[in-house]
């Protein structure tokens, strides 16, 4: 199942004026492997600036940025925590994630063909192989950006993931805030039935800032490997993100208008001499 279309925010615009923001465009498919979801993916893709092969720090020409997870090294994944702030620092993509949970974990392949990811071995599968992403003793992951590789805190215009082994509707979501945390955009992520793959992805089209991503994966939570919360309710883990380069937080150009011209001219002067990310 496949589908492209334009959403609005409906709790959004009950909390701001409609013409706040337009409408974002999303993606979403579902189905029992990576080759339901990857025309989807790749139409999310091309709509935010297109790429296949990511150069270094998962970037595709300057225009966005892929995590899959994978190329995290052992003493980085399961049982090991993922620093939050891995993907600003040790390879720098712009993302710093928080949770409500105690930390986050990367699946390991323990050198095996087809590792028991995160301990269950029904339930999950890898979109890429062979590493998937969870947050612990929590279902939230806050995604923040920031220009790659410094604290500047910055927005983005688009993102989106792939979610394993939805199978529940309406418990796992995505929601965009702006840089005043008003939520901009939510929706559901399609059930995908066990061990299957759901992507969900949204696209900017009137000049929305994406400033904090928050993705709800199922209503049950992973303590530890093989170890649920609870014993009854959904388990969803993740593995792609995808998001347009995150770029620096800027005045309006109304604001911009009421500063001088030597205010103007010396952003830009210290805008070019910062080196490309
Ligand atoms: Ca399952
Ligand atoms: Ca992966
Ligand atoms: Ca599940």
């Amino acid at each position: 199942m496949i589908s492209i279309h334009k959403s609005a925010g409906v709790l959004a615009a009950l909390l701001l004026a409609p013409s706040a923001w337009a409408a974002l465009l999303t993606f979403e498919s579902t189905g029992p492997d990576a080759a339901a979801i990857t025309p989807t993916r790749d139409a999310f893709r091309s709509t935010v600036g297109g790429g296949s092969i990511a150069a270094a720090n998962g970037s595709f020409g300057g225009l966005r940025r892929e995590i899959n997870w994978d190329g995290v090294p052992d003493g980085r994944t399961d049982p090991n925590l993922l620093p939050a702030d891995f993907f600003n620092v040790n390879s720098p993509r712009g993302v710093v994630f928080s949770t409500p949970g105690s930390g986050f974990l990367v699946s390991t392949n323990g050198g095996a063909a087809n590792p028991t990811l995160f301990g269950f071995p029904g339930d999950f599968q890898a979109f890429s192989a062979q590493k998937l992403f969870t947050a612990v003793n929590s279902n939230i992951t806050d995604v923040t950006f920031f220009v790659p590789g410094t604290t500047l805190a910055a927005t983005t215009s688009a993102f989106g993931a792939v979610f394993v082994d939805v199978e529940s509707a309406g418990l796992s979501r995505m929601e965009f805030f702006d840089d005043s945390d008003a939520l901009i955009y939510a929706r559901d992520v399609l059930v995908a039935g066990n061990q299957g793959l759901s992507f969900l992805g949204a696209v900017a089209t009137g000049g929305e800032k994406i400033s904090r991503v928050r993705l709800t994966s199922g209503l049950n939570t992973i303590v530890a490997n093989g170890l649920l919360g609870n014993p009854n309710d959904d388990v969803v883990v993740m593995d792609d993100f995808l998001y347009a380069e995150p770029s620096r937080a800027v005045p309006e150009p109304s604001a911009l208008a009421l500063a001088g011209l030597g205010l103007v001219c010396g952003l830009i002067g210290r805008r070019q001499r910062r080196p490309a990310g």
